[in-house]
């Protein structure tokens, strides 16, 4: 196998930990010899050991048998090796332990805490480094987490469902508008983020759960509430959950004080009048609408005020789609 298909099977195997690695990058490390692959690992769960230290772990198991000298081997990872001491040790301080003399990474990380000191550390040691092999698919893999580290703030993405008369919902109560099948989808969407975001309207009308209900492993988004009330910890939203609460003001401020946490993405999911403060700011990156064939009529809340909003916020159509009966778009930035 060529280090360019190497490198592929990292980042294909890496993906399937995506959903348990989060909000942390997913990261595949293959150490081979020649042209043999001795051993492979994934940063699989957070908190947990890095895909580097799984990969050279099973390795020094055939320590003696496949190979007689870390020397002789290869390390393809997706991702720079971590120079910081984070949950689990440095990286690339482990790597240099084991005398591996050659490292081909994917991308570098742009994590302040390591953008480069992980390739330095190497190097100094005198380990040979190649950079950038299929560099464009490592970060579209870890899409959220390179734009956050780039833009200093998470990804902001807005779901709202809307009738096909442009309604919320009716005053002060909660009507599901669409299909069964658009809301899984949106269980799916929700185990995609670090954090939730919700405002008080929405907490007292509908008291929603706001987790991840999919049936798959996922580490559940973190809970943001945003409200001028006095609000009540026995509604559903605090169950089993960490909630940051903030007053509403200075939305731009709130979103920014993320920057240097590890949350990457936020889903808002909120009341139109919510909605449009954030999209008013200019600090949402995508918007996604499932319409419904349902019709709420005159006493409805309108999610937006004039006919072509979504397209004054800035936004274009990106994709779009049936589920059922219902419609799902989704709209981008236009930058
Ligand atoms: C690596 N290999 O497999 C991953 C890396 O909190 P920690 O200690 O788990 O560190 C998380 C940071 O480490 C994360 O933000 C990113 O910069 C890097 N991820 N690095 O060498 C890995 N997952
Ligand atoms: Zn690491």
């Amino acid at each position: 196998m060529s280090y360019e298909e190497l490198m592929l099977r990292a980042i294909t195997k890496a993906e399937k930990f995506k959903f348990t690695a989060k909000p942390n990058p997913v990261v595949g490390a293959i150490i081979i010899k020649d042209n043999e692959i001795i051993s492979e690992g994934y940063h699989e769960i957070f908190g947990e050991n890095h895909a580097e230290i799984n990969a050279i772990e099973e390795a020094k198991k055939l320590l003696g048998k496949k190979f007689q000298s870390f020397s002789e081997l290869t390390l393809i990872c997706t991702l720079e090796p971590c120079s910081h001491k984070g949950k689990t040790g440095s990286c690339a301080d482990f790597i240099v332990k084991t005398g591996i003399k050659h490292i081909v990474i994917g991308a570098i990380d742009p994590n302040p805490k390591v953008a480069g000191n992980g390739i330095k550390i190497l190097k100094d040691n005198g380990i040979l480094v190649e950079i950038g092999l299929l560099k464009h698919l490592v970060e579209k893999q870890n899409k959220f987490f390179f734009y956050k580290h780039k833009n200093k703030k998470p990804y902001i993405t807005v779901k709202i469902a809307s009738s096909i008369d442009g309604k919320s919902h009716y005053s002060g109560e909660r009507v599901f508008i669409t299909s069964q099948s658009s809301r899984n989808d949106v269980q799916k969407i929700r185990a995609e983020y670090d954090a939730i975001l919700t405002g008080g309207n929405t907490l007292r009308n509908d008291n929603p759960k706001m987790n991840a209900r999919v049936d798959f492993h996922t580490n559940q988004p973190k809970k943001i509430l945003l409200t001028n009330n006095t609000y009540n910890e026995g509604f559903d939203f605090f169950k089993n959950a960490s909630v940051d609460v903030f007053k509403i003001n200075n939305l731009k401020k709130i979103i920014d004080s993320y920057a240097n946490s590890e949350v990457c993405s936020i889903l808002i999911e909120a009341g139109p009048k919510l909605v449009n403060a954030f999209l008013n700011e200019g600090i949402v990156d995508e918007l996604i609408v499932y319409s419904s064939t349902k019709k709420l009529g005159e006493n409805g809340i309108n999610w937006f005020y004039e006919d072509n909003a979504i397209e004054n916020y800035g936004f274009k159509l990106e994709s779009s789609y049936k589920i059922d009966t219902d419609l799902k778009e989704i709209f981008i930035k236009n930058e």
